[in-house]
């Protein structure tokens, strides 16, 4: 148990100890047939609304995160089948010819008649059904001696970034190169 952990277990053990005492009182109360007074009442409920969201707000906190695996999960497919689409793709327009580095990207062709990889380059999207996750590719020439950084030339070489962004998650990226 974390020390944040532990201080919110002090925190919440004499409130939870309280109200335990509130509603054995108020038990009692009942079977006695006593009935309370407006000002017991009043009391109660004006406990009860600052104990219980003191109670039920690190259980919220506690759900909220639990989701947080789904949405990396989802992000992580996204990423994976747009990049699986782009590996389908040509190297080139023209393979016998590459298109210069300062020319990367489509051809005139609109998303559904993409036929290289570079054709991909600065495309940002959101997939049907996925709004709140947008996928971003860059592609770049790159040496074999350094297969990170863009070469700022024609190499046989294209590395291919996919990027997914969702604002519960930091961003999930991947990366994989294509030769001619
Ligand atoms: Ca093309
Ligand atoms: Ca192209």
């Amino acid at each position: 148990m974390t020390c944040l952990e532990k201080g919110r277990q002090r925190t919440l053990c004499p409130l939870i100890s309280t109200m335990l005492n509130i509603v054995v009182y108020l038990k009692k109360n009942v079977q006695d047939k006593c009935g309370f007074t407006l000002i017991e009442v009043i009391i109660f409920l004006v406990l009860a609304g600052i104990i219980l969201p003191l109670i039920f707000i690190p259980f919220m906190t506690g759900l909220k995160s639990y989701s947080t695996p789904e949405v990396v999960s989802t992000a992580t497919f996204l990423g994976e089948e747009l990049m699986e689409e782009i590996k389908s793709k040509g190297f080139d327009e023209n393979p016998a010819s590459p298109t210069d580095p300062a020319n990367l990207g489509p051809e005139g062709e609109s998303r559904s008649q993409y036929d290289d990889v570079d054709d991909y380059d600065g495309l940002t999207e959101t997939s049907s059904g996925f709004g709140n996750y947008s996928r971003s590719v860059t592609v770049f020439y790159v040496s074999a001696d350094n297969l990170d950084a863009d070469a700022g030339a024609i190499t046989n070489f294209k590395r291919i970034q996919v990027t997914v962004t969702n604002s519960q998650i930091p961003n999930v990226a991947m990366a994989t190169l294509v030769s001619n």
